[in-house]
């Protein structure tokens, strides 16, 4: 598909899918250093060395509680394999028509179905949630790009939702129905090797069953003098600056992480780690 035409796509419906950027040899070449990911994260998780992510509905613990884990690229759980798939065409090419040439790297996260229990996250945007009310006018700001290791259909969007703020109909599903049906919503398919764009202002809520195995990681990239991540606070990682880490980029991650280190410098007191949208 035209590059041009996913960036239209993604301008209008705050969401596209890119078809088939990694091959299956890529993919199986990277499938231990996930499964790897997934324990290591509980692993340290338990400890609270890292934040793992559990779903709305389980209040259980142990192992298999977990359905993904935030900054998996730290020094503690980094696996270079995994990160070196955002580099891949057309990614970095895609990023740069919709954000211009200048955007920062604001986080890298794991997702996967736990193992105990099916995984439910409610509607939201990734905003503060007394901000999930409201849409963004500028649809250049951020793109969270969902890379599926496995196939899944995993993300229910509504389309068009991040340039608008709410309409009363939809009040509960951001208070009382948190996981209700939405008349417009759309799930994707995504393919193996594939990717969803999403403009995290698009109202989007997530389910999997423990059946349907899912492996997928979310790069996020934020315009240089956009404002932040929206609604969130920022967490600084300062070992993005770290020279081995460093020096191990392709020269457009490298271009991303100077620019977000600039942007932590200048921030600095700003960004306290906090991850808003679901307290
Ligand atoms: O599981 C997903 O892909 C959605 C995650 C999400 O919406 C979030 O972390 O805010």
């Amino acid at each position: 598909m035209e590059l041009k035409t996913l960036e239209l796509q993604f301008l209008e419906r705050g969401f596209a899918v890119v078809p088939g950027a990694i091959s299956a040899d890529e993919l199986a070449a990277c499938a231990d250093a996930f499964d790897s990911l997934i324990a290591k994260a509980e692993d340290l998780g338990g400890r609270g060395l890292v934040r793992v992510r559990r779903s709305d509905r389980v209040g259980i613990e142990g192992r298999g509680w977990s359905w993904g884990c935030d900054h998996v690229f730290q020094p503690l759980l980094c696996d270079q394999r995994l990160l070196n798939l955002v580099g891949r065409p057309p990614f970095p090419e895609l990023l740069e028509l919709i954000l211009g040439p200048r955007f920062r790297f604001c986080g890298g996260h794991g997702h996967w179905s736990p193992t105990n229990y099916d995984y439910y996250l409610h509607w939201h945007r990734d905003t503060r949630r007394e901000r999930w009310w409201f849409g963004n006018t500028d649809p250049r700001c951020h793109v969270q790009l969902c890379l599926a290791l496995r196939e899944e259909g995993v993300v229910r969007l509504v389309p068009g939702s991040h340039l608008r703020d709410l309409v009363d109909s939809e009040a509960p599903l951001v208070t009382s129905h948190p996981h209700g049906a939405h008349p417009q919503e759309v799930t994707p398919v995504i393919p193996a090797g594939s990717a969803l764009l999403l403009n995290t202002y698009t109202l989007h809520r997530a389910q999997c069953s423990r059946s349907t195995p899912r492996r997928a990681l979310h790069f996020g990239f934020t315009r240089v003098g956009a404002a932040t991540e929206p609604g969130r606070s920022g967490h600084p990682q300062p070992w993005l600056g770290n020279p081995a880490f460093f020096l191990a980029q392709s020269p457009f991650l490298r271009l991303a992480i100077q620019a977000q280190l600039s942007f932590e410098e200048a921030n600095r007191g700003a960004c306290t780690g906090a991850h808003l949208g679901h307290l």
